[in-house]
């Protein structure tokens, strides 16, 4: 096996003429945290792993589907068309498969994993007129059911099983709806066949003997769990030149469930991870203060409040489907539009123990709310006027231009996923709150955080169970050498500090974990 974690100060050496503004300082951090690099190229994101992900202790990266799809021109090249494949050639917006190749290579030779967003469960819409173009240029004909480059053809999907109307999934009341008929429109395919099992593993094999880590299987909800079972058994170990021999691949499947339907996630918990939805959704409406909600109701956050087990979860704020109004959620959910308030989600959940978490990097689009819905939902990544994507900019302050947002690379959030991997496997203790939106917690010794979503002054001497010692606040900056850029924290030989918060600071958060006590 290479060793692969390339060690926290390789950032020095890489950022050097790459405008890196930031170098990670050494660190005691496990890598923990996924990021969704949505609609990144391939090349973008293997600089990425090199320059940022791997010295910044980042687990893995999602990355966006890598097969070929039909090119929709009505919306304009949507992102979405990504989600409707027409065969499982490797080439797509974001690149060709010696470019994936590459980039999986190069991530994984620095530590970082990558994670592929598999479109499984169907091939494109029924609808798609006669003669669309596909992204390599393979021939379909979705209306026949014929997409040759796999194979498949008309007997490989689920028609004679689905029995609405429409032909599509009109009640999510009804199981056999949700599975055998079709999302969307979505040709939905037979996966309790021999061939298209045989063909679906065949997909994600060529993936894992590339090196990619695990999955994201994309409308999981939407397949039978037997079905799944027997596709996820005929998967190959881990790549042996990166992972240990008889590594499994790390899978999350999505699968919405905000309750009141009957199909639940714990059906797929024998399976794999799955994404929790009700973790963004509840914790967005209680930063919103819904229904008169505060932060401190958070103090049972977890199983306790309704959630699945925190090892079978993937725990998000937003996704590329909710940020846009798609998928499950609703208003509640929180994303960078409104970052004050996203900053304090994503800092509680990088500082809460539950589940895997996954980070959210987006691009900006011309968002045209009407009526509370956006008409431009569709819109794809930001684009050359031939269509391509455009790279992926990176200012003199680290900061992402050209129309991507970067989440991962706001300082708050990258400080705490560090926070996050310094933390890992450290339970939570010395909860405080105000009976109000002011809450404070610890992570066993290493890591503790304040946040104050109230309209008023947070003025309180905390135990936090650090080490006496000063730390830097790695909310309003970070610790530089021996220095600090933001706030310092004074704790006592008992543990005990004070900390104040303004209502109106920047971010009403202030974090503080054992890699950054500054040297006496
Ligand atoms: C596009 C066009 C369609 C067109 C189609 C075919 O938009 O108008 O018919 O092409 O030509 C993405 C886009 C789709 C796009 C599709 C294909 O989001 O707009 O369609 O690509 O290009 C369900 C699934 C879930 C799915 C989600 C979007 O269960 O798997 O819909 N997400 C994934 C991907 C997503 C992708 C696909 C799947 C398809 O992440 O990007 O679609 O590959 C309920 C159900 C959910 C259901 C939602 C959606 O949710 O529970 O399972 O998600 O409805 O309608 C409250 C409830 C909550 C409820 C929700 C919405 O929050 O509590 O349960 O309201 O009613």
């Amino acid at each position: 096996m290479k060793k692969v974690r390339a060690g926290s100060v390789l950032a020095v050496g890489l950022g050097l003429g790459l405008g890196l503004a930031y170098t990670f300082p050494p660190s005691t951090r496990r890598p923990s945290t996924i990021v969704h690099l949505f609609e990144w190229r391939w090349s973008d994101v293997a600089q990425e792993c090199e320059r940022y992900l791997a010295p910044g202790g980042f687990d893995g990266v999602q990355i966006s589907p890598p097969t070929e799809n039909i090119v929709v021109t009505s919306p304009p090249r949507p992102w979405w068309e990504r989600y409707q494949p027409v065969s499982y050639d490797l080439c797509s917006r974001s690149g060709t498969e010696q470019e994936l190749r590459d980039m999986i290579c190069r991530c994984n030779n620095v530590g970082v994993k990558i994670y592929a967003d598999v479109v499984i469960n169907h091939m494109c819409s029924a609808g798609a007129a006669a003669g669309s173009r596909s992204t390599c240029g393979s021939y379909f004909n979705a209306g026949a059911g014929e997409f040759p480059s796999v194979p498949y053809s008309a007997c490989h999907f689920n028609d004679d099983k689905c029995f609405t109307r429409s032909g599509n999934i009109e009640s999510y009341q009804d199981i056999h709806q949700v599975r055998n008929c079709r999302l969307v429109g979505l040709r939905d395919l037979a996966h309790d066949q021999e061939h298209v099992r045989g063909r679906v593993a065949g997909y994600m094999n060529k993936l894992l003997d590339m090196g990619v880590a695990g999955f994201r299987v994309d409308a999981s909800k939407h397949m039978w769990p037997e079905d799944l079972k027997a596709i996820y058994s005929r998967l190959h170990n881990l790549n042996t030149t990166w992972f240990p021999e008889g590594s499994r691949p790390f899978i999350y499947q999505e699968v919405i469930d905000l309750g009141g339907e009957p199909i639940k996630g714990s059906e797929y918990f024998g399976l794999g991870l799955v994404t929790e939805f009700k973790y963004g959704a509840k914790l967005g409406s209680v930063i919103r203060k819904l229904g008169g909600q505060k932060l401190s109701d958070l103090k049972s956050w977890g199983e306790d409040c309704g959630l699945m087990p925190s090892e079978k979860a993937l725990a998000f704020i937003d996704n590329h489907d909710n940020q846009r109004g798609h998928g499950a959620g609703g208003d509640a959910i929180i994303t960078f539009w409104e970052p004050r308030m996203y900053q304090m989600a994503v800092a509680f959940m990088l500082a809460h123990p539950y589940g895997r978490a996954r980070v959210m990097s987006s691009y900006r689009w011309d968002r045209r709310l009407v009526k509370g819905k956006d008409e431009n939902d569709w819109m794809g990544p930001p684009s050359l006027p031939d269509g391509s994507t455009k790279p992926v900019s990176i200012r003199s302050d680290g900061s992402c231009g050209d129309g991507w947002v970067c989440e991962h690379r706001w300082p708050p959030i990258r400080n705490m996923v560090v926070f996050r991997g310094v933390t890992a496997g450290e339970p939570l203790c010395n909860w405080w709150d105000n009976g109000g939106s002011q809450i404070a917690f610890g992570r066993g010794g290493r890591g503790f955080i304040v946040i104050n979503n109230d309209d008023c002054l947070l003025d309180v001497s905390l135990q936090t169970g650090l080490p006496g010692g000063t730390y830097c606040d790695i909310i309003s900056g970070q610790r530089e050498g021996g220095g600090c850029s933001g706030k310092r924290v004074v704790v006592d030989d008992d543990g005990k500090a004070h900390f104040t918060i303004h209502p109106s600071d920047l971010l009403p958060i202030m974090a503080i974990h054992t890699d950054a006590k500054l040297p006496k």
